[in-house]
């Protein structure tokens, strides 16, 4: 089973600035992390960020017969991109809408997502710890086991 993580625009900017919303660890350490769970669960992970809408919509529209899931921080495009949402609506594999934040606790214009009523889930504000729960869930759903 391969799933890809995709994180979003300033994501690369983890652990060096806004701790008090993000925490203080890096990209590098929160894609060590879902690496260990997906060796822990026997699955292949495949982790990328781009600040490129386009990029994104690229590697979520080449997901067909390479992935079988998505976990996905859209990051600011999650309240912008019709492109972004019209990519994951297009490719059909469970998609888990990611924020390490609460969006909802947050200023108006992060309360709407346009990711959300085409993910199978969202899952904000747990820092890390929402990639990681969200790959478990992810690979269950997949394997049925739910
Ligand atoms: O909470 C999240 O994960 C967000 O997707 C993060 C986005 C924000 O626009 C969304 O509303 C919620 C911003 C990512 C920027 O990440 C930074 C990390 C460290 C320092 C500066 C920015």
């Amino acid at each position: 089973m391969r799933i890809l993580l995709l994180n979003g625009p300033n994501l690369q900017l983890l652990g060096m600035r806004e701790p008090g919303i993000y925490g203080t660890g890096t990209l590098q350490e929160l894609e060590g992390r879902c690496r260990k769970v997906a060796g822990e669960l026997g699955v292949e992970l495949q982790c990328r960020q781009s600040n490129w809408e386009g990029e994104l919509v690229d590697w979520i529209g080449a997901i067909p017969g390479n992935f079988d899931g998505l976990l996905l921080n859209a990051a600011a495009y999650t309240h912008t991109s019709v492109a972004i949402r019209d990519a994951v609506a297009g490719v059909r594999v469970p998609t888990v809408e990611l924020h390490l934040s609460n969006i909802f606790g947050r200023d108006e214009f992060r309360h709407r997502s346009y990711l959300a009523g085409v993910a199978w889930a969202v899952v904000a504000g747990m820092g890390f710890q929402g990639y990681e729960l969200a790959l478990r869930a992810l690979v269950a759903h997949l394997r049925g086991e739910e």
